[in-house]
């Protein structure tokens, strides 16, 4: 155990909150209540334990009425001793106990130094604690339980696992290199070396593959909101977004470029964008935006392909429809308040009637299924992998690619007969990149970077 400074920050939002906290860690936590704290004497409470009470100050003035919380160490968040004393919401208050327990011998913890500890006390590793600072700032529900799985610890675990296979292989390359009786070591050796880097780089293969779907979740799912000029593509934009944030005219042609969004739509995040109609054109700067939507229908994960149903279906409707035929996509057949001159019949191969919703942005009809059939796909996994388990951030995803790319290395080295201790380096840093995930061999430079990025009082 790391032996440290008393530590002390507002640990709740600040605001006109109802209840504040303003949370202490360290060896003089208990001594520091006890000197500011006027009711029982906390010297003789048991540990996780709350008590009521009011915190004066050096000339014994009462500043708050309080229920203070004792937590003993090692079972706490930090491992130390803990004190947390909930005072009335506003700042006010809360500044003047913050102010209040500096005079009486603390510090004020720098961001994330609550966490850091837990971290240096063994308490929790490394993509724990990112987790929770991904849990932290998690912007909506499903996110949130995608962190806390990972507080559970499963990426750990399956690096850890992975890991110690990797240790397994250099232990049996150790015992064949100082018993060297058989004639074939190196090859043995080599043997080893291909088929475990070979196992541990598909694992890291999956990981990254699953990140990619967990990923979704904090950018939001790339939705592109394509059909031809004039459908009602940026009025939907308007329309999610509760804003009118896009210019809508009846002039075919309006948006030239494309405008993007992050909403929830019931939970689930979507990274809007509404892209320029697209048609033949000779305008230079339309030819653009078309072709920018084109590779933007091409590049996300749901396509919103919207038909004005008061129209004949185009040419360019149709190679739209084929286009998209093969990706997710929800049909929306706008404009349902005039009169249908819509016929299906030439492309009953390229849609399905289940995918295609009426609606009319105008009169507000139909956008309710809409939403609901973007959480359906969503909810039923149609959208992406249910498999949400990892919610890698850059850095983790980094470490992955270059551990990969050690362990190609590695399979290089012993195919074209590399002395094998020269190989192993490679192995070795292929097991420390992976260890980096988990914390497990860290720089002090990098934990400092990382935990500042808490919020203060976590
Ligand atoms: N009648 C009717 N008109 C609508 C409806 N939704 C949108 N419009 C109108 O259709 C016209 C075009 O709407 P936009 O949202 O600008 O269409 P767009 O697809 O973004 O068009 P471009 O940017 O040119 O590609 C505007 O005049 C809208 O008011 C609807 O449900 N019913
Ligand atoms: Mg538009």
């Amino acid at each position: 155990m790391y032996i440290m400074d008393t530590i002390v920050a507002i640990s709740t939002a600040i605001g006109e909150g109802a209840i504040g906290i303003v949370r202490m860690s360290g060896p003089d936590a208990l001594s520091i209540i006890e000197r500011i704290f006027k009711g029982k004497d906390l010297s003789q409470v048991v540990s996780h334990t709350i008590h009521y009470g009011h915190i004066v100050d050096q000339d014994e003035k009462i500043l708050d009425e309080v229920m203070v919380t004792i937590l003993k160490g090692p079972k706490t968040y930090t491992r130390e001793d803990i004190v947390e004393i909930n005072c009335h919401g506003g700042i006010v208050a809360m500044q003047r106990i913050l102010e209040t327990c500096l005079l009486a011998g603390a510090r004020i913890a720098e961001p994330g130094e609550f966490t850091k500890r837990a971290f240096l006390n063994g308490r929790i590793d490394l993509s724990q604690a990112e987790a929770l600072m991904d849990l932290i700032q998690a912007k909506t529900g499903k996110a949130m339980d995608a962190s806390l799985n990972q507080l559970k610890g499963t990426l750990s675990n399956q690096i850890r696992s992975l890991r110690h296979e990797m240790l397994e292989s250099l232990a049996q390359i150790e015992v064949t290199i100082d018993y060297p009786e058989y004639d074939d070591v190196e090859e043995m050796s080599n043997q080893t070396l291909i088929e475990t880097s070979q196992r541990v780089k598909q694992k890291i293969n999956e990981i990254l593959q699953k990140a990619q779907n967990g990923r979704l979740f904090r950018e939001g799912i790339r939705t592109a909101i394509i059909g031809k000029p004039n459908v009602g593509k940026s009025s939907l934009l308007n329309y999610l977004t509760g804003s009118d944030k896009a210019i809508v005219t009846d002039i075919a042609g309006t948006t030239r470029d494309t405008i993007e969004e992050y909403i929830n739509v019931k939970g689930v995040p979507l990274h809007l964008i509404d892209t320029a109609g697209i048609r033949q054109t000779q305008e230079l700067v339309e030819q653009i935006g078309v072709a920018k939507s084109r590779k933007i229908m091409e590049e996300s994960d749901l396509v919103i392909l919207i038909l004005n149903q008061s129209e004949q279906l185009s040419d360019i409707d149709k190679e739209l429809l084929s286009l998209t035929n093969d990706k997710k996509r929800i049909i929306l057949l706008n404009k349902t308040d005039l009169p249908s001159q819509i016929d299906f019949s030439d492309v009953s191969n390229e849609m399905e009637a289940s995918e295609i919703i009426p609606i009319s942005i105008i009169k507000d009809q139909g956008l309710d299924l809409l939403e609901k059939r973007i959480e359906d796909l969503f909810y039923s996994g149609n959208l992406e992998s249910t498999d949400i388990n990892y919610l890698l951030n850059s850095r983790h995803t980094t470490l992955l690619k270059q551990s990969l790319q050690a362990l190609d290395e590695v399979i290089l080295g012993c195919q074209s007969e590399i002395p094998i201790d020269l190989v192993q380096i490679d192995f070795t840093r292929a097991w420390d990149l992976l260890g980096e995930i988990t914390g497990d061999s860290v720089q002090d430079e990098l934990l400092d970077k990382l935990f500042s990025q808490f919020c203060l009082g976590k």
